[in-house]
């Protein structure tokens, strides 16, 4: 493969921060976005070992950040050939009638309006160039609703969909659009979800062997290193145990 250079939202943890991390052993240069700039250093210092990396701090909700943070990129990053929509989660687990209306704001900001600006800043270069990649990040909640996921779901049912529509828009120019949907990775993501309680969220990975944000990062990896003319179109992943949204083999 000759040399590319991914951007990858939410790369300060669990799938993103993996997904950097194999990209990086695998010679793929690096622009690494996310809000906690002191993991960003980190991650850059770690990496730079392997492969050219540059950061950008922004938060996906605000298009004013999101545009400025890409435009400034030095020049020697400007052009973005895979672009990984990766940050997200979901905020709270309630009925409808009990969600907090902050919560869907996140959700709905982050996970949909977030994934639309960042898409924006970067595909005009891509059609411009007939030639990208974008893979969405979406979820076994994006493909089933299940109890108390209801805005979180609707969320990652925006993504799929966009996904779609990504496709086939960007079909004529040549552009490849993929779609992972994971069901249960163990990474920060039940933390922010229960808003800190770790024993609530430890609790949800107990009793089974859920996936790890390494596995999606092979499954990432693997997808964006096919030959041009392969594009995998969308994908489900669960761990063993696991057989649905809501069926899952715990001890
Ligand atoms: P983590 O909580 O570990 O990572 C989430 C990442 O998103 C962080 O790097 C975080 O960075 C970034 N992020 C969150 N909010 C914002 C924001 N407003 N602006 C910019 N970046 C933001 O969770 P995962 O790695 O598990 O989640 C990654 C993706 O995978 C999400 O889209 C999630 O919905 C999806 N997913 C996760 C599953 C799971 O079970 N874990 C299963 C299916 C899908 P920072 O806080 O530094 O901004
Ligand atoms: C994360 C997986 O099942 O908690 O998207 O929605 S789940």
């Amino acid at each position: 493969m000759t040399i590319k250079t991914a951007l990858i939202t939410g790369a300060t943890s669990g799938i993103g921060k993996a997904t950097a991390q194999l990209f990086a052993q695998n010679n793929i240069r690096l622009i690494l976005c996310g809000r906690r700039s002191e993991r960003l250093s980190e991650l850059q210092k770690e990496l730079s070992k392997l492969t050219d990396v540059t950061t950008l701090q922004f938060d996906v909700r605000s298009k004013n950040e999101v545009f400025n943070a890409i435009e400034s990129l030095p020049k020697e990053f400007q052009q973005i050939d895979i672009l990984i929509n990766n940050a997200g989660n979901a905020h709270g687990l309630s009925t409808i009638q009990d969600g907090s209306i902050e919560d869907w704001d996140a959700m709905i900001d982050i996970n949909v309006k977030g994934l639309l600006y960042v898409s924006k800043a970067v595909l005009p270069q891509m059609v411009e160039r007939n030639n990208g990649f974008v893979v969405n990040i979406g979820s076994i909640a994006g493909k089933e609703v299940y109890p108390n996921g209801n805005v979180y779901c609707a969320s990652k049912f925006a993504v799929n969909a966009l996904n779609k529509g990504m496709r086939i828009d960007l079909n004529k120019h040549n552009i490849r659009v993929s779609a992972i949907h994971p069901g249960l990775v163990e990474t920060e993501f039940s933390e922010v979800r229960f808003k800190g309680d770790t024993e609530k969220a430890n609790n949800v990975y107990k009793g089974f062997k859920a996936l790890q944000a390494e596995d999606i990062a092979d499954i990432i990896y693997f997808v964006v290193s096919r030959p041009y003319h392969v594009n995998i179109e969308d994908l489900i992943v669960y761990p063993t145990a696991q057989a649905s949204a809501t069926i899952l083999n715990k001890d």
